[in-house]
């Protein structure tokens, strides 16, 4: 059977959370606003735009749309002085030899990110030619938890919603992924993710033939 293999990006495929991380927290310095590893899990799965909101409301701060505009272009410009160097060896581990195996299985497969960054990052670490689709910041007008990523991603590949199966590590994505009626995967902290179907603590954890009951059911 062929199902629709959705994967998010940012904590999934790569760890970009530490740049968006220092990225975020230079414009915080700026502002006067305390923004520490523990206030960034906020931002995982969230959009730019609603990211710096959420700062701005940590330190209880008002700005004007043109302040906000300028910030978020120099939040970005920021991040991308860390993709520059990126490459494959960015890749979180075990996550090629599962994007491989569902290749070799004929499985479609597509991104469902947030980010506008995603296709330099799916070029730069070298996978792009795996995804059947992706679906990203520039495609989507309502942010995880909404669905809408990852609807249109299952479209796109012409499987419908419950066929699908989602890897995420954001509680918003898995939310996302249970209000479509897909099978949700969470990729991180038990914990935290606990509304997930299935939960591994990285793609090395999770077992062929657990992809191989997928692809059956
Ligand atoms: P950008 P994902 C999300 O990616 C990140 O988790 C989130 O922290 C970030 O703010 C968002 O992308 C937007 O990213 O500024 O590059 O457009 O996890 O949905 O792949
Ligand atoms: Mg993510």
């Amino acid at each position: 059977r062929k199902k629709a293999f959705i994967f998010d990006l940012d904590g999934v495929i790569v760890d970009t959370a530490k740049y968006h991380f220092l990225a975020w927290q230079k414009i915080a310095q700026e502002l006067n606003i305390e923004f520490t590893l523990e206030h960034n899990e906020l931002l995982k799965g969230v959009s730019r735009v609603r990211s710096l909101d959420i700062i701005l409301e940590l330190g209880n701060v008002e700005a004007s749309q043109e302040d906000k505009n300028k910030w978020l272009v120099q939040k970005n410009e920021e991040y991308l002085t860390y993709l520059v160097d990126m490459d494959q060896s960015e890749l979180l581990p075990g996550v090629l030899p599962v994007l491989e195996f569902l290749k070799q299985n004929n499985q479609p497969i597509a991104l469902g990110s947030a980010s506008k960054n995603a296709r330099p990052i799916l070029e730069k670490t070298g996978i792009l030619h795996y995804f059947d689709a992706v679906v990203d910041g520039n495609d989507v007008t309502n942010a995880k938890p909404d669905p809408e990523v990852f609807l249109i991603a299952a479209q796109l590949l012409q499987i419908p919603a419950h066929d699908a199966i989602v890897f995420e590590d954001s509680v918003a994505g898995v939310q996302a992924a249970n209000i479509a009626k897909m099978t949700s995967i969470g990729i991180g902290d038990k914990k935290t993710l606990f509304e997930a179907q299935h939960i591994f603590a990285n793609f090395t954890q999770m077992e062929t033939s657990f992809i191989e009951d997928l692809i059956k059911k």
